[in-house]
């Protein structure tokens, strides 16, 4: 089965996906779309993805969207290696980790956001720097406290976990936003956990077709 990934080296829910892909080996090609020339509105693209956002991943008989549903997709369609532990519990608890980043923190940090209160609510950097920090620093803190009690290395356990797809990108946006990272020491050591494996640094923003030199 051949694999295209809808992307753009910045979107942090693409790099979700990239990391999945590269932790159970999958190969794949990948298209990207230049989201700042606004690349995603096309009408080829929404052919494609009808939201206009990336990531989208095209599988031999779907176009699959919507990063949490492409990273279950890929859990269950590539089982090794697990991305999920095996307890019911723990996975719900891996699931709502990822549902933190991706339901709570980045909806709301998302580019069309961004241009909303500035387009239309007048924010200008500073404004947007302190809607930023407060939903990063607000998910951070559960995160924290969550890896506290569940993480072994990773946020959870002692092995990468959807989580983590989530997590990662998620600290890569907080560092461009300048969000002092100093009082989350566990988030800080499952980041470097995660990239010290190769397949996770191979699915970083700088080393994707498309990134700026
Ligand atoms: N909930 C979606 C969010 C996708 C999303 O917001 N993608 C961003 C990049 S990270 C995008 O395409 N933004 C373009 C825009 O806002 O116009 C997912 O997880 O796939």
């Amino acid at each position: 089965m051949t694999l295209i990934l809808h992307s753009y080296w910045r979107s942090s829910a693409a790099y979700r996906v990239r990391i999945a892909l590269n932790l159970k080996g999958v190969s794949y090609q990948q298209v990207t779309h230049d989201l700042r020339q606004g690349a995603q509105s096309a009408a080829d693209y929404r052919a494609v993805n009808p939201q206009g956002l990336v990531p989208a991943l095209e599988a031999d008989d779907v176009v699959l969207t919507q990063s949490p549903a492409i990273l279950e997709w890929l859990e269950e369609r590539y089982a090794d290696p697990p991305l999920l532990p095996q307890r019911l519990a723990d996975r719900a608890v891996v699931r709502a980790m990822g549902a933190i980043v991706a339901c709570d923190i980045h909806p709301l940090n998302n580019l069309r956001v961004l241009k909303q209160l500035r387009d239309q609510f007048q924010a200008d950097g500073a404004a947007e720097k302190v809607w930023m920090t407060g939903w990063i620093t607000s998910g951070f803190e559960a995160l924290e406290g969550m890896i506290h009690r569940y993480g072994r290395g990773f946020s959870f356990g002692d092995h990468p976990t959807l989580a983590d797809c989530c997590l990662l990108p998620q600290v890569y946006n907080a560092n461009r936003f300048g969000i002092d990272m100093a009082p989350y020491p566990g988030i800080r050591a499952a980041v470097a956990a995660l990239n010290s494996l190769p397949a996770v640094a191979d699915a970083h923003p700088d080393n994707q077709p498309d990134a700026d030199r």
